[in-house]
């Protein structure tokens, strides 16, 4: 263990030696906030029926002073699929990291080389679940795995080699622990003859949603809006119908209410609305010391005049389930998992008090923060495109893409029921394709074993296809695939995703089991 005083005070000699502590003025600092699990239902700023408790006045005050986004999806709704994608601009197969237990290759830390490249001091800070060391970034002070919420150790760079040099920040909760780390490398380990990028990512409000003992109250006497479908499980189709897990009786096949402390005797509804109201407590508390510490950020960055030209971006690694469709987590291709808030804030270069609704997903973050960095082209490895156009409040590109790809690899694991599936969404409609099997070879080669034996893969689930018009239908209740009103549409998006999928390098040539499930029920 080193100790931490003595860390930080060897980042301090460091910048002491190497700056002038004036800072390149030319370039934007980036500062690229994630949460985990955090989900655009619990941001004030998208004014879902949470708004009203008022969970993110810090987060909300980044969106009213920049510019929110309304059309940002995940291509694969896990933790570390969506990290990996963020980092390399690429989809899934082409990254290699299809679900929690693949590790990211270390020459494909491919957004801190870049911005190294471009003149950038980079830092990774907190929640990292990328398995190898990032060894891409200038400073890294990283949690093992999922981590700890109290008394959080993290992996640092020192004499042993990785993961050996571990720190510890004893009597904290891991949101005001990281939030220390990343203010501290900001006074003393930044060296400020060059711009900053750091990544801070909180480790909340993932499960088990702990929060700060400060918390506690929080909220304790407030009823918390249920959303309507709170006691309409997924039912399009034999692909979702009976899986997930929720709040509801035999619907919580992961023990949320118990994990929670609810009465399993409780009759239904009382059972269901009672884990609800806790499991949202829990959440919401964790969320609300996540915006505590962004507001220290923001203080920090205001008292060194850094605000005006540091580009803030928010987001969570995915959305989540609040309860919606009888639901907790993410994984589906349904909107409060598939989609992830993201804000900017940035006085010289962002049109403030704005939205913005192109279709964008999380393989095109990288670009953006390249281009704002000051990097002319993308570079011809990331599939995502730059949209720094609509931070300036540009118009949208004529070929800006129609569609947004989507797939789930992660089979009914974690006792969380979730089939695999893959599909397409417009800016109105949306196509889905449960395939329901493990693609075994995808797994044979993990850098990790997944959970339980690789021979009892989880069993073949029912096929089939989901189609929903978000305009008439944006809570997604009822499959219009069997609609013959829409099966122009259908053929034309059929064509789009087969499309997407070979543009994309997304197709199923490497998994006979798969590919024989598409050609058998592709005209189902
Ligand atoms: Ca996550």
């Amino acid at each position: 263990m080193i100790n931490y005083v003595k860390h930080m005070a060897l980042l301090s000699v460091f910048c002491m030696m190497t700056t002038v502590c004036s800072q390149a003025a030319e370039k934007p600092n980036i500062l690229f906030i994630m949460s985990d699990d955090h989900t655009y239902q619990a941001i004030g700023a998208y004014g879902s029926r949470l708004a009203k408790l008022n969970p993110t006045p810090n987060i909300d005050a980044l969106a009213k002073n920049g510019i929110r986004f309304d059309r940002v999806f995940c291509n694969n709704s896990l933790c570390a699929p969506s990290r990996a994608s963020i980092l390399t601009g690429q989809y899934s197969q082409t990254n290699c990291v299809l679900h929690n237990y693949h590790a990211i290759g270390e020459k494909k830390q491919y957004l801190p080389l870049e911005m190294k490249k471009a003149g950038y001091h980079t830092a990774m800070i907190g929640k990292w679940h990328l398995r190898t060391e990032p060894v891409a970034f200038d400073y890294y002070c990283v949690m093992p795995g999922q981590g700890k919420y109290f008394d959080p150790s993290f992996l640092v760079r020192g004499d042993k080699k990785w993961p050996g040099n571990t720190i510890q920040k004893r009597g904290q909760h891991s949101s005001d622990a990281i939030t220390d780390i990343g203010l501290e490398w900001l006074k003393n380990g930044w060296d400020r003859k060059k711009p900053f990028f750091m990544m801070h990512h909180f480790k909340a409000p993932h499960d088990m949603f702990q929060h700060a003992k400060r918390y506690d109250k929080y909220l304790e006497d407030v009823e918390i809006p249920e959303p309507e479908n709170l006691f309409d499980p997924p039912a399009g189709s034999k692909g979702s119908k009976g899986f997930g897990s929720g709040m509801t009786g035999e619907r919580d096949s992961w023990g949320l209410g118990r994990k929670l402390g609810i009465k399993e005797n409780l009759e239904e509804p009382e059972h269901g609305k009672a884990v609800y109201q806790k499991y949202l407590k829990h959440y919401l508390r964790c969320v609300k010391g996540v915006d505590d510490n962004v507001g220290r950020l923001i203080a920090y960055l205001r008292e060194e005049n850094l605000l005006e030209n540091t580009v803030i971006m928010y987001t969570g690694d995915q959305g989540f389930f609040l309860g919606e469709h009888d639901l907790m987590d993410k994984r589906w291709m349904y909107e409060e998992a598939f989609r992830m808030p993201f804000i900017v804030h940035w006085p010289e270069g962002a049109k403030a008090g704005t939205s913005n609704d192109w279709l964008i997903n999380n393989t095109d973050f990288a670009p953006t923060m390249l281009e704002l960095a000051g990097v002319k082209k993308t570079p011809d490895y990331m599939q995502g495109r730059s949209f720094a156009a609509a931070l300036r409040g540009e118009a949208k590109p004529a070929d800006w893409r129609k569609v947004t790809y989507y797939r789930f690899w992660l089979h009914m694991y974690h006792c969380l029921r979730v089939p695999a599936h893959f599909g397409i969404r417009d800016e109105r409609y949306k196509l889905i394709f449960f395939y329901g099997c493990v693609p075994e070879e995808a797994m044979k080669n993990n850098a990790v074993r997944l959970p339980g034996s690789s021979s009892r893969f989880p069993p073949q689930t029912p096929v089939a296809w989901e189609f929903y018009d978000l305009k008439a239908d944006p809570a997604e209740m009822k499959n219009q695939y069997g609609n013959p009103e829409y099966a122009s549409i259908i053929t034309r998006m059929k064509e789009q995703l087969k499309e997407k999928r070979e543009e994309l390098s997304e197709t199923d040539e490497k998994y006979p089991a798969v590919q024989a499930i598409i050609d058998k029920h592709w005209n189902d």
